[in-house]
C-alpha cells in the first residue's frame, strides 16, 4: 500500500482501489480553499498511470464525512462581498474533475454531510452510508443558497419536493430515509461500512474501467440531452468500448464459460 499525504487530506493507493480520505477531524472535515488544492493533487496523483488507480473511494476521518465549507478562518463570512467567488476557483473545478474521472466513484459517508459536503459525497456513482450518518441541507440555516452542483442534482434524485423541502427546512435527512429517497444506495452499520465500501470498491476496481468510465459519461450527459443525442452518444461510446482489450476478454470468457479478468485496458 502507498500512502500519500495532501493539505487535508490523503490518498491510500491499495491494489486498484484509491482511497481519498478528508481529513480535518477537528472540524468535521469542514472543507477550506487548502484543502480543495489538496483533493486537486490527490486526484492527480490517483490519476497518474504509475499507479494503476482504477476506482475511488471517497470519505472522511474521524467521526464526519464533511460539515461543508469551513466557515472560520477564509471561509464564506469573510467574504461579505462574494461568498460565492471560491465556488468559481476552488469549488467547481473540483466537482467538474470527479464528474470527468476515468474511473468509478464509491462514497463512504461515516457520518454528517452538510453543505457542500453533502454535494461532494453525493458526487459518488454509488454512495455508501453508515446507519448513524446524516445528510443536511446546512445552507439556509446562515443564510446562504445551496452549492456545489446540489440544485441540479437532487431534483434528478429524489424529484422536486423533496429537494426543495430538503434545502427550504434545512432539517437532517437521516441515511435510512436517504435510502428510502434513493439518494443512497446502501446503509451499512456504522462498524460495516468501511469493509463494505472497501470491497464494493475492489470489485469496481477489477471491473472494464473504460466501460465503466463511459458508462459514467453516459449517464452524467443523460438529464440535458434528448433520446436522439443519447442514442448517438451511446452508439460513439459503444464503438469505443468494443475496441479495448476488456470487450475482447470479456465476450472470450463468456464463450469459454470463465469469469472474466479485466486490466483496465
Ligand atoms: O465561500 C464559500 O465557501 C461558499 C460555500 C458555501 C458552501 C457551504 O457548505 S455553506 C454550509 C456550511 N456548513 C454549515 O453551515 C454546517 C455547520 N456545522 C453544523 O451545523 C454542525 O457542526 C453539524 C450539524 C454539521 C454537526 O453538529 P455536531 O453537534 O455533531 O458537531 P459540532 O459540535 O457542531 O462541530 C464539531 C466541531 O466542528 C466544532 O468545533 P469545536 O467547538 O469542537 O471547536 C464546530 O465548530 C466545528 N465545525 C462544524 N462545522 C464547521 C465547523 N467549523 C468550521 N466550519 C464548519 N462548517
Amino acid at each position: 500500500m502507498t500512502a500519500l499525504s495532501f493539505p487535508r487530506c490523503r490518498l491510500e493507493l491499495d491494489g486498484a482501489v484509491g482511497t481519498l480520505t478528508l481529513a480535518h477531524p477537528e472540524v468535521l472535515n469542514a472543507i477550506s480553499p487548502e484543502m480543495l488544492d489538496g483533493l486537486m493533487d490527490a486526484l492527480g496523483a490517483l490519476e497518474d498511470p504509475q499507479h494503476g488507480a482504477r476506482c475511488l473511494l471517497l470519505t472522511g476521518e474521524g467521526r464526519g464525512f464533511s460539515a461543508g465549507a469551513n466557515l472560520g478562518g477564509s471561509g464564506p463570512s469573510t467574504k461579505a462581498d462574494d461568498a460565492g467567488a471560491v465556488l468559481e476557483t476552488h469549488y467547481h473545478p473540483l466537482l467538474r474533475r470527479l464528474r470527468d474521472l476515468p474511473m468509478p466513484i464509491v462514497s463512504a459517508v461515516n457520518g454528517v454531510a452538510a453543505g457542500v459536503g453533502m454535494s461532494v459525497a453525493l458526487m459518488g456513482d454509488m454512495v455508501l452510508a453508515a446507519r448513524s450518518a446524516y445528510f443536511l441541507q446546512a445552507f439556509r440555516r446562515i443564510g446562504l443558497v445551496p452549492d456545489g452542483g446540489i440544485t441540479w442534482m437532487l431534483p434528478r434524485k429524489i424529484g422536486m419536493a423533496r429537494a426543495l423541502e430538503l434545502s427550504l427546512l434545512g432539517e437532517k435527512l437521516p441515511a435510512e430515509t436517504a435510502l428510502a429517497w434513493g439518494l443512497v444506495n446502501r446503509v451499512h452499520d456504522d462498524a460495516e461500512l468501511m469493509p463494505a465500501a472497501r470491497a464494493l470498491a475492489a470489485e469496481l476496481a477489477a471491473g472494464p474501467t473504460r466501460a465503466l468510465a463511459s458508462i459514467r459519461k453516459l449517464y452524467w450527459a443523460s438529464p440535458d440531452n434528448g433520446y436522439e443525442q443519447q442514442l448517438d452518444l451511446e452508439r460513439r461510446l459503444q464503438r469505443e468500448a468494443g475496441r479495448t482489450r476488456d470487450a475482447r476478454e470479456g465476450i472470450r470468457a463468456f464463450l469459454e464459460k470463465r469469469k472474466a479478468v479485466f486490466r483496465g485496458e
